[in-house]
């Protein structure tokens, strides 16, 4: 029977005509993160039959109670991209301090990742889908280790980015630039098969997705898009529904097919909103970005935001480009920005 399906690693090596100069490393560099996510993908399932679900007892840099599949999951990419050689250094919200990769073959690699090898863990124990985040920069340091300056690149420098979804199906997600490629793992082979090609996000949605538990410390362009968005008003499809799982990548995910904004602004808790900019704002901007939405800090384009901290945290404003203007525009009429 003929194969229906284009798998991930065929789409790579289809698309590699888009980067004429480049060797191969990038494709080869996707394909160990593709690697690293069935791994996970095959423990995320298990997660409530295995000993590893519930707190391993340390703490990660957050401050956050580290759980087994946290762990796991930042073994297993670490692993895939050490071993893959076309890696010098991983930024990872699990370490504190960047990672070199100092093998033969790796120290001379042409590109570094920031990833978050599992966000939303919080939501492992109940069984709600869960996600990694990841973002490619080629080193801009000449030869040796690499350096802090390799991982503050702006996002616009991105060479790639993505997110795999661990929910009812598992997907990966990604872009080098030249659109989003969305892949569903088959299971019977193993493979992750182009599932949706040339992802666009619904340029206007219904859906608003924050959580409404902060709203006393939310600041008042928050407060006042909000209610506009809670407003009866046919003409404009209002009141929009809000949904919020509590994992990025799924409310994110959501909100690529359906339309929709996801927002986590600064609060009282996270003055600078909680959500990391290396590798949470930045892979998903560029990727939004790419499908034809917007990501900003209620004020300013997330790709165009100078990193000055691996773990350095930004408020976020993603999804339908209509639905980011307008709570944009509360954001500017009420509020202002935050100082970077
Ligand atoms: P809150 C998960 O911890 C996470 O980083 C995102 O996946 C999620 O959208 C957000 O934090 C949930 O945070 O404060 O609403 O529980």
């Amino acid at each position: 029977m003929a194969q229906k399906f284009l798998t991930l690693g065929q789409f790579i090596i289809e698309r590699q005509a888009d980067f004429p100069y480049a060797k191969g490393e990038l494709s080869r560099l996707l394909r160990d993160i593709g690697i690293a996510a069935k791994i996970v993908n095959r423990e995320v399932n298990k997660a409530g039959l295995m000993d590893i679900i519930g707190d391993v007892g340390s703490q990660n840099v957050q401050g956050e109670a580290q759980k087994k599949l946290d762990v796991f999951a930042n073994e297993q990419f670490i692993a895939a991209l050490s071993s893959g050689g076309e890696c010098c250094a991983i930024a990872s919200e699990e370490n504190d301090e960047m990672i070199h990769i100092e093998s033969a073959v790796s120290k001379n690699a042409k590109y570094v990742v920031s990833i978050d090898p599992l966000d939303g863990s919080s939501n492992i124990d109940v069984n709600v889908s869960i996600g990694t985040i990841f973002s490619i920069y080629r080193r801009i340091s000449l030869g040796g280790l690499a350096t802090m300056n390799d991982f503050l690149q702006k996002g616009t420098q991105q060479v790639a980015a993505g997110y795999i979804t661990y929910g009812s199906s598992t997907m990966l997600v990604y872009s080098t630039g030249h659109g989003v490629n969305g892949f569903t793992l088959d299971p019977s082979i193993g493979e992750f098969c182009l599932s949706h090609p040339d992802m666009k996000i619904p340029r206007d949605g219904v859906i608003y997705s924050i959580n409404e538990g902060n709203y006393v410390h939310f600041p008042d362009g928050v407060k006042k898009y909000l209610k506009y968005c809670q407003v009866e008003e046919e003409a404009t499809n209002r009141p929009y529904s809000s949904r919020y799982i509590g994992s990025l990548v799924s409310d994110f995910h959501r909100n690529m097919i359906k339309g929709g904004v996801y927002i986590y602004p600064s609060t009282a808790k996270s003055p600078k909103g909680k959500l990391r900019l290396l590798y949470e704002c930045n892979p998903l901007a560029f990727i939004v970005e790419q499908a034809g939405g917007l990501a900003s800090d209620g004020f300013n384009r997330i790709l165009e935001m100078q990193p000055k901290s691996l773990h350095q945290r930004c408020p976020l404003f993603i999804g339908s480009y209509e639905m980011v203007k307008k709570a944009e525009e509360f954001m500017q009429k009420y509020s202002t920005p935050e100082v970077q």
